[in-house]
């Protein structure tokens, strides 16, 4: 039995196999606790010899089988030093912890793009009279623009500003007579059907430069640097002839397709163009309203759509993406 117990004792390599042996021999129901037990029905002369032999056996075995599990411990957690190690030098995921919204980063490139040309941003309410928003900008009470479909109306004579215009109005009786150079970015509002294109609320940038010898040139200067440093140096420029209320001669300023450069896609609808702004020199009247003689001061202003901006520079199709709060989309940018 000694033999056998030890011979197999050498073959458990693991604790489980140590464990399962120490049952097999030395356990309640072991070979050692069997023939310990059977010697009370040996002939009385032969007990005193197999009790010691027994004995002897079973502390030969616990000492060997204490040795033996030593060896398998240290076997094992050497192995396990090595399996389970971890690099504490690799770096961490790092948790997503918010980011700027797609409509900051564009208004911010924005400012930055027109500060370098000189223009200060202005910030007006979004609240506004009917005076600012329609009557001192050449809408008269009869102006198609002042449908009530379009405008969100506080009070007969309030409303939420439909476009960044009469924070234009407010900077130039601000700073009349002196010359003005300014943006004024910000939320507007119209009563409309939401759609792919269209949203309730949205931003515009609008820009207005009011001087002694301000012509349709220096306007078309700052519209193809402004395109050129937003959308890339090759950007070629298009002036369509339009009509708005507060601007005379009025334009509409295309650029060629940031997709195809002008083959056709998607996002110029085929024609190769996009449009980016609307603009013109502003009206006598608006001059004259704002406080300067018309005879004396000339100016260009223009507006643009930061969402329409953000869609053609991200290929967005549809402008709810934006305010729909879908975290699928808004990690997409920003990311801080
Ligand atoms: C004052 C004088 C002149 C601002 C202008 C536009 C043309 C224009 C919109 C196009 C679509 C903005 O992106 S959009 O929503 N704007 O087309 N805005 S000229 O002219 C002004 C404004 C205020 C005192």
């Amino acid at each position: 039995m000694e033999q056998a117990a030890l011979s197999s004792l050498a073959a458990a390599t693991n604790s489980e196999e140590l464990e399962a042996w120490h049952q097999d021999y030395l356990g309640r129901k072991g070979k050692v606790t069997v023939f310990m037990r059977s010697i009370g029905s040996l002939p009385a002369e032969e007990r005193p010899q197999a009790g010691q032999a027994g004995n002897q056996l079973r502390l030969l075995l616990e000492e060997r089988h204490t040795a033996r599990q030593t060896e398998i411990r240290e076997v094992e957690l050497a192995r396990a030093l090595v399996e389970e190690t971890i690099d504490v030098t690799l770096p961490g995921r790092r948790p997503w912890t918010g980011g700027l919204h797609p409509i900051t980063l564009t208004l911010r490139r924005m400012y930055a793009i027109f500060a370098e040309m000189g223009f200060q941003v202005y910030r007006s309410r979004e609240v506004e009279s009917d005076l600012y928003n329609f009557e001192l900008l050449n809408m008269p009470p009869e102006h198609p623009a002042r449908d009530m479909w379009d405008t969100f109306y506080v009070s007969d004579s309030v409303v939420l500003r439909t476009h960044t215009s009469p924070g234009q109005m407010r900077a130039m009786r601000d700073y009349c007579p002196e010359p003005v150079r300014v943006i004024v970015p910000g939320k507007c509002y119209r009563y409309e059907q939401v759609t792919a294109r269209s949203e309730f609320m949205f931003h515009q940038v609008e820009g207005l430069a009011i001087g002694t010898d301000i012509t349709l040139a220096d306007l078309k200067g700052v519209m193809a640097t402004f395109a050129r440093r937003m959308f890339g140096p090759e950007r070629q420029m298009r002036f369509r002839a339009s009509y708005f209320p507060f601007t005379e001669p009025s334009v509409e300023v295309d650029m060629d397709c940031i997709i195809c450069g002008g083959e056709g896609c998607r996002v110029c609808k085929h024609t190769g163009w996009v449009e980016i702004a609307g603009a013109g020199m502003v009206h006598p009247t608006v001059l004259r309203n704002g406080g300067y003689d018309p005879e004396q001061f000339s100016g260009f202003a223009f507006g643009m759509g930061p969402e329409r901006i953000a869609m053609i520079l991200n290929d967005v199709d549809d402008i709810r993406y934006f305010y729909g709060n879908d975290l699928r989309f808004l990690r997409q940018f920003g990311n801080l």
